[in-house]
């Protein structure tokens, strides 16, 4: 029994844990495939647009000496024998048998693709594959199912194909946003959005300490990033990548704003946030503090000039804290250290992963 094969094993009708039980035993018996390891079931919420009964999950480690195209066969079978019914994409089931790994194996067949092409989006698969197999890295993006886990923030995701799909860039000053999110663009060929800092009348002033005119600033801001992020602004089919989260307008009122402006800021943010086109996927870059300082005084971009040092490390604690609370989508953290966004290799790296993500 050569290959090792992950299965996830998912049921949201009738007598989901007795489904999966089932399941289970049927491939511990079959004459070709041995059980190793099997995860505990989980009770988890329907990722589907539809209203459907909550979903039994699993996750099991097989041995077997079955060829792929064998295997998806005998699970097919023991589902069609549990009384699994095909009525359309993502209707309710009895059983539902996915292969997920298979070896380290890369397939790309109509019938048949492995790793299964949504499961580093899915937590009901990573959850359950998480307490047997932790370390065991994904063939393609070389994240551990641990680190995938991370990265969907116990929640589960699906893209649509025919909608705008948004990619933000998010870090604090002099975390190399706009570098990176040009070089991302080019080699992924899509649209880029830029943060429009250089016509915002205000911030100059404010970076110089005039905290009167950061209501003013934020505003513009405010109203720079939604129109460039309205649903209307976007078009279907097309990818965008920003230098900027929307969301970031949260963080700076904490510093320059008092508490009847940042009321006011609040407001006018709950009133916009309605509009913004939701990102399907974060970047947040990461890097020590003085690493920041240090692109700040290289790029020398005159507004900058007078920026206070600790607001820089303020903000960047301020990033951590909106980033580790996200929800409402992956986030991809990338440790830029001293790695170069200029450098074709770290941005190829990056680059496969977001086009991964955004598949
Ligand atoms: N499977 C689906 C669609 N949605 N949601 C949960 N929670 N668990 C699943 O196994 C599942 C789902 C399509 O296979
Ligand atoms: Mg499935
Ligand atoms: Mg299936």
């Amino acid at each position: 029994m050569e290959n090792t094969v992950y299965i996830s094993l998912g049921s949201n009708l009738g007598d989901k844990q007795g489904n999966i039980r089932k399941s289970l035993e049927k491939i511990g018996e079959s004459p070709h495939c041995k059980l190793e390891k099997t995860s505990r079931i989980i009770e988890n919420s329907p990722l589907s647009s539809s209203n459907q009964p909550d979903y039994c999950n699993c996750a099991a480690k097989i041995s077997t000496s079955l060829a792929p195209a064998k295997l998806l066969e005998k699970l097919q079978k023991i589902e069609d024998s549990l009384g699994r019914e095909r009525e359309y994409k993502w209707s309710s089931r009895t059983i539902d048998l996915d292969i997920i790994y298979f070896n380290g194996e890369v397939i790309d067949a109509p019938e048949l693709q492995v790793p299964h092409p949504q499961m580093h989006l899915r937590s009901f698969v990573l959850c359950p594959l998480a307490q047997i197999a932790p370390s065991v890295k994904h063939p393609v993006l070389k994240y551990s199912t641990l680190e995938m886990l991370e990265i969907v923030r116990g929640r589960s995701f699906f893209n649509e194909n025919h909608n705008p799909r948004l990619v933000c860039i998010a870090g604090t000053i002099g975390a190399g946003k706009t570098t990176l999110a040009k070089m991302l663009s080019a080699k992924l060929e899509t649209e880029l959005l830029l943060e429009d800092y250089q016509n915002n009348p205000f911030l100059p002033f404010v970076y110089q300490g005039r905290e009167d005119l950061a209501l003013n600033s934020e505003l513009y801001f405010l109203d720079r990033s939604l129109q460039q992020l309205r649903r209307t602004s976007l078009r279907p089919d097309k990818i965008y990548i920003t230098d900027f989260l929307p969301e970031k307008s949260l963080i700076f009122p904490k510093f320059w704003l008092n508490q009847e402006e940042r009321l006011i800021f609040y407001e006018q943010f709950e009133r916009a946030a309605i509009n913004f086109w939701p990102a399907c996927l974060i970047l947040h870059i990461k890097c020590p503090p003085e690493i920041y300082l240090q692109r700040i005084e290289q790029r020398q971009r005159k507004i900058e000039s007078r920026l206070p040092e600790d607001l820089v490390y303020r903000l960047s604690e301020e990033y951590c804290r909106l980033i580790r609370n996200w929800k409402k989508s992956p986030v991809l953290e990338i440790n830029s250290g001293y790695a170069d966004f200029r450098d074709q290799n770290t941005i190829s790296d990056i680059a496969e992963k977001v086009r991964y993500y955004l598949k």
